[in-house]
């Protein structure tokens, strides 16, 4: 039983360490994480030399000196005490070791609590769309604000506010400024950098750059209560043109779901709803503004929705995943899967407290625990969510 025991907690601890994980540090793909790496093995090295020296010594002493049979009891072997010569080589052997580890240490926490200045990072020499005024002298800045147990993240440059998934242009520094709006997170991707807290009251800031187009997974890393292992987010590294287009797609605003405008929409919503056209993504919106009272905690661009308390809404339906990261819906390709998407979406309406304990959508009071939603109420607010997407995806 011990046996089988500790072979399956053995399993359990190894299963975190597949080397080229989804969120493995072991796997850098940009400049921060390499660095890190680097550092992170050099330790590893000295260290692994340290061990099979000491442990090599102290193997060989016990086989040399052990006892024999032909040992006499009464006879002590020559002792001696202390040997300065080769104290004064362990010290300075060590001073060594300490030497090598710090040198690149220390070099490494100077390059990463500064910018580097490269004039390709700066906005300006790559992005050629909208930007607010002199941010092509900038490099590009994300806000990311940690929230129990989702993240936010804004684009004060290129007027983009999403939530859970982001993207950055493939070799061009970014920086991050990290913030919390209730209690401590990490922001963490292993494989583009190492961890930053997220303090409330305190701006902390990093810089990363991606040196691989692809997906890649985050993790809030400071424990932050119920949901905290729920808490997700996305790293979408994208080639140039990719990028550019992202950015034209998350500053749309979704059309509204009849002729009229979103404004007019919602008025007819409240007042004369059996003008409504009467389809489960129109019949969700009207939910949307009205008794399911989304509005209170979500935003969508362009529309009356302007609730601050939950992810923005406006391209939803854009990202991979929901739940802040939790729910995913993407094929192997990382294209979305619909049919999966809608699922989530529904299932994420219908049942959120059952998918992350203690999530503030459910147990904040006005929350859904005290919205009274049908099934079929949580089909048409999937359907309208599935709508809140760039049309030119
Ligand atoms: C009391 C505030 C509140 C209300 C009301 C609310 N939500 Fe939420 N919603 C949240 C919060 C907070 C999250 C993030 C939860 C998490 O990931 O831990 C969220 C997440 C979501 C997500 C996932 C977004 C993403 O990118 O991960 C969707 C979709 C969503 N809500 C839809 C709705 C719909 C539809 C309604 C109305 C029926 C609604 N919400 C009502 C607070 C609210
Ligand atoms: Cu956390």
């Amino acid at each position: 039983m011990p046996l089988r025991l500790s072979i399956i907690s053995l399993t359990l601890v190894l299963s975190g360490c597949a080397l080229d994980g989804r969120q493995s540090f072991m796997d850098p793909r940009g400049e921060v994480a390499w660095l890190q790496y680097d550092l992170f093995m050099l330790t590893v090295y000295v260290t692994f030399g340290i061990f099979i020296a000491v442990g090599g010594t102290l193997l060989w002493t016990v086989w040399r000196y052990r006892e024999r049979v032909d040992d006499d009891p009464n006879e002590h072997p020559p002792q001696s005490h202390g040997n300065p010569l080769v104290e004064f080589v362990l010290i300075a052997i060590s001073i060594g070791l300490l030497v090598i580890i710090a040198i690149p240490t220390v070099s490494a926490i100077v390059y990463t609590h500064g910018m580097p200045d490269e004039p390709d990072s700066l906005l300006g020499s790559y992005y050629h769309g909208d930007m607010s005024d002199g941010a092509e002298e900038e490099v590009l800045t994300i806000y990311a604000y940690g929230w129990q147990w989702w993240f936010s993240f804004e684009y004060p440059q290129l007027g983009i506010v999403t939530g859970n998934e982001l993207a950055i242009p493939k070799g061009k520094v970014v920086r991050f400024e990290l913030r919390s709006k209730d209690v401590i997170h990490s922001f963490w991707v292993p494989k583009l950098a190492g961890k930053v807290d997220m303090i409330p009251g305190r701006n902390n800031w990093m810089w990363l750059r991606g040196d691989e187009a692809g997906y890649f997974f985050g993790q809030c890393a400071e424990y932050c209560g119920e949901s905290h292992a729920y808490m997700q987010f996305r790293v979408e590294v994208m080639e140039d043109d990719d990028f550019a287009e992202w950015v034209e797609q998350q500053r749309q605003t979704p059309p509204p779901p009849q002729e009229e405008s979103w404004q007019d929409f919602v008025v007819l919503a409240a007042r004369a709803p059996e003008k409504l056209v009467d389809e489960p993504a129109v019949r969700g919106a009207a939910l949307f503004y009205g008794r399911g009272a989304c509005i209170q905690c979500h935003a969508i661009k362009g529309t009356p929705a302007a609730g601050l308390l939950g992810p923005d809404l406006t391209t939803v339906a854009s990202r991979k995943s929901i739940a802040a990261g939790w729910m995913e819906h993407h094929n192997d390709d990382f294209t979305i899967n619909p049919e999966r998407q809608y699922e989530n979406f529904y299932r994420w309406i219908r049942e959120s407290e059952k998918i992350k304990p203690g999530n503030l959508m459910y147990h904040v009071s006005g929350g859904m625990r005290d919205i009274n939603l049908s099934d079929q109420d949580c089909h048409d607010l999937a359907a309208f969510m599935m709508t809140l997407r760039p049309d030119s995806l």
